[in-house]
């Protein structure tokens, strides 16, 4: 997936005509959005529909889908019906789970991503510890695309050491996190940017300031 200017927007404001405000102002900085459950429960799966029709963004789906493999193929099957580009996939539920999703993803011809170990303090208590097998598992699955934490580049450079430089990281954790943009792309492709883009009081000038931090 080719990312504009390398920034995704986590797009979870949950009131469509706010978050169809805040992509109109810097849509020509982006060409990518990742929208998960609070958009989508909020005001429903035709969100993604909205942004592929009126923006022709790349569309991924966080739906984090973590269940057994015949419910992941019915979850998978609605996000790639809808339009989405992408579906993000947990790991930790092991291979056949997210071969389900993979398989969907294949038919439709679209990617799946895996997400490895999470940004958030909490990911340290039990993810942390599978994260590296997770990618590994990943790898022997032919799967390209990983998501992985830019508040750890540690963590975040080990998980690209397993995965490769063929294979194409996505890192949410930067800004209201702490992560820094610059530094999480010495390891990841592409940065995962909510709060401190659609929480901004100007979310243009929020973009610019984080490119010219990437200069
Ligand atoms: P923000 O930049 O912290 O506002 O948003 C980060 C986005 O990435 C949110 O949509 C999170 O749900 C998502 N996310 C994350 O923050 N950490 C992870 O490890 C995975 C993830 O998807």
């Amino acid at each position: 997936m080719n990312v504009k200017n390398n920034i995704i927007l986590a797009m979870d404001l949950m009131d469509i005509l706010e978050a169809y405000k805040v992509v109109e102002e810097i849509s020509d900085y982006i060409d990518t959005i990742k929208i998960g459950y609070p958009l989508t429960l909020a005001e429903g799966i035709k969100s993604i529909g909205i942004f592929k029709d009126n923006f022709d963004f790349n569309v991924i789906c966080d739906y984090k889908v973590a269940d057994i493999p015949e419910t992941n193929s019915k979850i998978a099957d609605l996000t790639f019906d809808a339009g989405a580009d992408a579906l993000i996939t947990h790991g930790f539920v092991g291979k056949d789970s997210v071969n389900a999703c993979l398989d969907v993803a294949s038919e439709y011809g679209k990617d799946i991503f895996l997400l490895t170990e999470m940004s958030h303090p909490g990911a340290e208590m039990f993810l942390q510890e599978v994260a590296d097998d997770i990618a590994k598992m990943g790898i022997e699955m032919g799967i390209k695309n990983y998501v992985a934490p830019s508040t750890r580049l540690n963590r975040l450079s080990e998980i690209r050491n397993i995965v490769g430089k063929d294979s194409f990281i996505i890192s949410p954790g930067v800004g209201t996190q702490g992560g820094n943009p610059k530094d999480t792309l010495n390891y990841a492709d592409a940065l995962i940017i909510g709060r401190s883009i659609y929480n901004s009081e100007d979310p243009r000038l929020a973009v610019d300031n984080i490119l010219n931090s990437l200069k």
